[in-house]
C-alpha cells in the first residue's frame, strides 16, 4: 500500500501524543507512514526523507517535534509538500516548540497545530486529501456530521437533570 501522509516525529517518545495523528488516518482509511527523524540527531536523514518524499508519491507531512523544535520547519524548507506541525509539550509545557515551529520566516510555512493537537493534523491532512479524492471526503463528511450527535446526546443529557427547582429544561 502507497502512503498518501508521512508522520515523522522528533522521537518516539512523541509517540503517545502522535499516536493520535495515526488512529485518526487508521479510521479514515488513509495509507500512512510513521517514522523517526530528528533535525538535531539525524539531520542527513532528514533531507534525504524530505528531498524524496514527493516522489515517493506523499501528499502531504505531519511532523511532530518537542523541545527546540526544528523538524518541520527543516522539513518545509527542503520540500513544497504541505507540512504540518505539531509542537510536543516536554519543557516549557510545550510553549518552545510551538514557537519553534510557528514561527516561520516568510516563504516557508509550516501550518502548525496546538500543543499536542496531533488528531487535528490528521484532520488537517485528511481535508487536503478530501479536495482531490471524493472517497476520503465522503468519510471525512460521515465522521464531521458525527461530532455535532456529542452536543445533541450532552443536550439530551442535560435535560434529564432534575435536581435544580430552578431549572426550566
Ligand atoms: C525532540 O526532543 C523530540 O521530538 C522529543 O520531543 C524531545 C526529546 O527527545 P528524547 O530525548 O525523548 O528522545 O527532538
Amino acid at each position: 500500500m502507497q502512503p498518501l501522509v508521512s508522520i515523522i516525529m522528533g522521537s518516539t517518545s512523541d509517540m503517545p501524543v502522535v499516536g493520535k495523528a495515526a488512529d485518526f488516518l487508521e479510521k479514515m482509511e488513509i495509507p500512512f507512514e510513521l517514522l523517526a527523524l530528528s533535525a538535531h540527531r539525524t539531520p542527513r536523514e532528514v533531507e534525504e526523507f524530505a528531498t524524496t518524499a514527493a516522489t515517493r508519491g506523499i501528499k502531504v507531512i505531519i511532523a511532530a517535534a518537542g523541545m527546540a523544535a526544528a523538524l518541520p520547519g527543516v522539513i518545509a524548507a527542503l520540500t513544497d509538500l504541505p507540512v504540518i506541525g505539531v509542537p510536543i509539550s516536554s519543557t516549557l509545557d510545550g510553549k518552545d516548540a510551538l514557537l519553534s515551529i510557528v514561527q516561520m520566516p516568510p516563504g516557508i510555512p509550516v501550518a502548525t497545530v496546538g500543543i499536542d493537537g496531533a488528531m487535528n493534523a490528521a484532520v488537517l491532512a485528511t481535508r487536503i486529501l478530501a479536495l482531490s479524492d471524493p472517497s476520503i471526503a465522503t468519510r471525512y463528511g460521515t465522521w464531521r456530521s458525527s461530532l455535532a450527535d456529542k452536543i445533541v446526546n450532552a443536550n439530551n443529557r442535560l435535560a434529564q437533570i432534575d435536581t435544580y427547582s430552578f431549572k426550566t429544561n
